[in-house]
């Protein structure tokens, strides 16, 4: 995969986290739990290379962990999204300073576009932008403009009809070499011609949220035949406990701006 990730920014799950959105019903997240994965999880980002920059939970979004909603980060410039769901909609200013401080270039999608980061899915052949309950037209659009000002193609990718797909990423990851991580359930759908599929196994189908860093992948535990398809496939799967984030709707992805 050409993208080298050196950077990567987190923030932690607060106080509240359980009174973030969620259709899970797998109860509450349990807050020392929650800190513990995330602590694993930075430190597996670490291993990857990756240097870590943690920032404060913010007691105002309790969905705040999920950081990934709020910017695309390129190495040609960030992008400050707009979410969709109106809880987590002052994330983004809150990233946009940080980001500020470690981009050349910000850009911004604006009213009434929406976009979360999670249906964002960058491939060695260009981004995939996925439309759904949460990234709009307007939003996809106004982000394909942009991606191309930066010398990015992109492709849209509507998934509002597929069920139990709350953003494009949940369903699907780009693992490098051409090739596309993708759960079971996902349609046949045109944008993904010319990838070489992996398809997950139906019971497996959380697992398809993972992440590509550097020489490893990064995947939820507990999803042994996905780990080793990966093994099999020449990748170092890391495995990583994913429960209280899980709860809340959360994957792999989510918990991280890597670039
Ligand atoms: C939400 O519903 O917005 C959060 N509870 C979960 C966001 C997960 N984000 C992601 O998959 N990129």
């Amino acid at each position: 995969m050409s993208t080298r990730f050196t950077r990567a920014l987190l923030r932690l799950p607060g106080d509240n986290f359980a009174d973030g959105l969620t259709c899970s019903s797998e109860g509450a997240p349990l807050l020392t739990r929650a800190l513990e994965q995330h602590r694993r999880y930075a430190l597996a980002l670490e291993a990857c290379g990756l240097a870590t920059t943690t920032l404060p939970a913010d007691p105002r979004y309790p969905d705040g962990t999920f950081v990934e909603d709020t910017a695309i980060v390129t190495a040609r410039g960030a992008i400050v999204t707009r979410p969709g769901a109106a809880s987590r909609a002052g994330e983004a200013e809150l990233i946009g300073a940080t980001l500020a401080t470690q981009c050349a270039r910000l850009l911004r999608i604006a009213a009434p576009g929406t976009v979360d980061g999670g249906d964002i899915c960058e491939t060695d052949s260009g981004v995939l932008i996925g439309i759904t309950a949460r990234t709009n037209e307007d939003g996809a659009r106004q982000l394909a403009t942009m991606l191309a000002e930066l010398g990015y193609r992109s492709t849209p990718v509507d998934v509002r009809a597929v069920a139990g797909l709350l953003h494009l990423k949940t369903g699907i990851s780009y693992l490098g070499d051409g090739r596309l991580a993708v759960a079971a359930g996902l349609p046949k759908l045109a944008a993904l011609a010319g990838y070489e599929l992996v398809t997950l196994a139906a019971e497996e189908s959380y697992a398809a949220n993972c992440i590509r860093v550097n020489d490893r992948v990064l995947v939820a535990a507990g999803y042994p035949r996905f780990a080793e398809a990966l093994t099999r496939l020449g990748y170092d799967p890391l495995p990583l406990d994913m429960s209280e984030f899980r709860k809340m709707d959360g994957g792999l992805s989510c918990l991280s701006l890597r670039f």
